[in-house]
């Protein structure tokens, strides 16, 4: 049985995502913050739209995940998929921000945290992004620790993504995974990636290079009763790698800039994705087109697996 939360009378799920629920077929979640604030318009309506066809010609059913009118929608149809794209009152909702949304009925982007715990709700176990959150530098002072890792501490949703961006302390993000018994999976690669890169200065203690084998290690996770997510971490195609030392550059100075502005809070992420998109202008648009659509792909084939053998097919 599906393990849709009766209780949550907000919880909305298009007819589509609720059948494949409901018959255990394959379902992708997909994120919001990444169409209304991770990208322009129309390029975000229009790699929304390549994402979800890729995943159906993969052969899952996607759900991209918003917050309308208060209520915790997944599986948005074209005319709301086209609001998120292209309205600016979607404010970057977390964890923490759903109950406020739901009393005040406002529309909201889902980050990682929120759209893994919507999807949790809903019933579904995959979730594709670009990158993930994780502890910022510097958070020896501020304390900057995503939600997103906390997320992935106690809910069980995989999340495919291609790293985490190095505007973080990936090194100290990695160790906050580990203490938290989150599994970090690398695909094809032993390197753990950096989103614009395929390497970082750190590695993945397991590498799998079939979608089969990933989703075998989800079920074995959760039917030992270990509760939270994975991180699967799928390095962005060779071809759309950028160049290290521009992106190096690019980000020392956004956060550069972000201390001279004296950005802080929940702004820190969105300032420091806009800065690094800015300096770097067309190649990282690029770059995040791709990495997402190579990761709808293969979020696609290990829900396919992961949904036969959770059958027992
Ligand atoms: N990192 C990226 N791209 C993104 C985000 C992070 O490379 O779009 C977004 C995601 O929605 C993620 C959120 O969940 O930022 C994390 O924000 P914070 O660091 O404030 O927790
Ligand atoms: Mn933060």
């Amino acid at each position: 049985m599906p393990k849709v939360s009766a209780t949550v009378n907000q919880l909305k799920l298009s007819p589509e995502v609720a059948d494949a629920i409901a018959d255990g077929r394959p379902v992708v979640a997909l994120e919001s913050t990444i169409i209304a604030h991770g990208m322009p318009y129309p390029s975000n309506l229009k790699t929304a739209k390549q994402v979800e066809e890729k995943i159906r010609e993969h052969g899952a059913i996607p759900a991209t995940v918003a917050i309308l009118n208060g209520e915790l929608v997944a599986g948005l149809n074209a005319e709301q998929l086209e609001q998120v794209a292209n309205s600016t009152d979607f404010a970057k909702v977390s964890r923490r921000d759903l109950p406020a949304a739901i009393t005040q009925k406002l529309n909201g982007a889902t980050t990682v945290a929120s759209t893994m715990f919507i999807a949790s709700l809903a019933g579904i176990s995959l979730f594709v992004t670009g990158g993930i959150g994780g502890v910022h530098r510097g958070a020896g002072q501020t304390m900057d620790v995503s939600a997103d890792l906390l997320e992935l501490a106690q809910t069980d949703v995989a999340v495919v993504c291609a790293g985490a961006k190095a505007i973080l302390d990936i090194g100290l993000t990695l160790e906050h995974l580990e203490t938290h018994g989150v599994p970090v999976l690398g695909v094809g690669s032993d390197d753990f990636p950096a989103f614009y890169t395929r390497s970082s200065d750190f590695r993945v203690d397991y590498r799998f290079d079939s979608p089969a084998a990933i989703a075998r290690t989800l079920r074995h996770k959760w039917d030992l009763g270990l509760r939270g997510g994975v991180v699967i971490a799928n390095p962005i195609p060779a071809k759309f790698e950028m160049d290290a030392d521009t992106v190096k550059n690019a980000i020392d100075g956004a956060l550069r800039e972000a201390a001279r502005q004296g950005v802080s809070g929940k702004e820190v992420t969105p300032f420091l994705l806009a800065e690094v998109e800015k300096v770097t202008a067309g190649a990282s648009l690029d770059a995040n087109v791709a990495l997402v659509l190579n990761n709808a792909e293969l979020g696609a084939q290990i829900a396919v697996e992961y949904s036969r053998i959770s059958r027992g097919a």
